[in-house]
């Protein structure tokens, strides 16, 4: 509809399950992979360090932003949430831009799982981005730069577009609040584009974040305000690709992405409702290392995304 031949929203969405499925795989597992046997306590980690809840939502924007953009030579993409740093991670191993700088992400089952086993393992792959991910310039964990860096790559470069997801607790940082401004400074013929992506997930660490808890009305005027036009995108790929079309024909679009915090992962752990709640921040099931019940959810958890279907081991991704 909106993308190069062969590409079809079935495409875009088993893109994003294969990048959810290794999320969950380097957020947990040290053997296994590829879930040949049943999952058991000592193919966990030892210790478990990473971010689920924002990754859902990274994986989702990349994978459609990336076929939309596929023709157009000027699209970057600049994420805030460095601390979604295994969703990033999974779209450049995919893509194949991490087997570009380290001769071992290869993309077969090796590459899996030197992938896998060395996200936030000693000598490894950090939790956050960080100046080994490939074009990654700074150290991913201070919130609130996103913005500005984005805005900064447009001036003076009116052949780039650049798209930039930021985190709604990010967007209670003062740099990246009052980096709204810049739209002021930006746009006209001399400039590139900049496409703000508000990941509008409701939680951060601990507790909501204040652009969750405003009506949208309040909050599509705060952006309005501003200087940009709002519009209001859902978890649906075929949303997302008609609101990128439509931001197309904008001088100042202004995505708002909701999702629900974690989506995809477990919803309730111990009679606690962890989707869509402040809980799936980190890890969403932190006694997997020695309990029954949640080793059984990660089972049941990564067998959702059907990562079989979209990986043969003698053919490689099928995406
Ligand atoms: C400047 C700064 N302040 C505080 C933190 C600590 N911190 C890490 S993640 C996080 C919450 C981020 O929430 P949000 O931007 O909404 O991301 P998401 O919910 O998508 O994880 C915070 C406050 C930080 N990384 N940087």
């Amino acid at each position: 509809m909106y993308f190069g031949s062969g590409v079809t929203f079935d495409t875009i969405k088993r893109h994003v399950a294969v990048c959810d499925y290794l999320t969950v795989a380097q957020l947990f597992l040290k053997s296994n992979f590829l879930l040949e046997s049943q999952l058991s306590f000592e193919d966990i980690k030892p210790r478990l360090l990473g971010h689920w809840g924002t990754c859902h939502g990274i994986n989702l924007a990349y994978a459609n932003l990336k076929y939309f953009y596929e023709k157009n030579p000027g699209y970057s993409f600049v994420l805030g949430p460095g601390h979604g740093f295994p969703a990033l991670n999974a779209n450049l191993f995919v893509d194949g831009e991490l087997e570009k700088i380290d001769k071992n992400a290869t993309r077969n089952l090796h590459g899996i799982e030197y992938l896998c086993k060395n996200f936030s393992w000693p000598g490894g792959f950090p939790s956050h981005a960080s100046p080994v991910t490939p074009n990654v310039i700074c150290e991913g964990g201070e919130l609130g730069y996103a913005l500005a860096t984005a805005f900064g790559a447009a001036l003076g470069h009116p052949e780039k577009t650049i798209a930039v997801l930021i985190g709604d607790g990010e967007l209670e940082t003062a740099t990246a609040l009052s980096s709204l401004n810049m739209v002021k400074l930006a746009g006209g013929k001399s400039n590139g584009k900049v496409l703000p992506i508000l990941h509008l997930n409701g939680y951060k660490i601990s507790a909501p974040t204040v652009y969750g808890r405003k009506s949208e009305r309040e909050l599509s005027e705060l952006i309005r305000g501003f200087g940009y036009t709002p519009l209001a995108v859902s978890e649906s790929i075929e949303d997302f690709q008609i609101k990128l079309a439509d931001a197309e024909k904008l001088e100042h679009p202004f995505l708002i992405l909701k999702t629900e915090k974690g989506s995809g992962g477990p919803s309730v752990v111990n009679d606690q409702k962890v989707a869509g709640n402040y809980l799936a921040h980190q890890i969403p099931l932190p006694n997997v290392k020695t309990d029954e019940t949640e080793l059984k959810i990660l089972e049941e958890w990564l067998k959702s995304y059907n990562f079989a279907e979209n990986y043969s081991p003698e053919e490689g991704f099928l995406i």
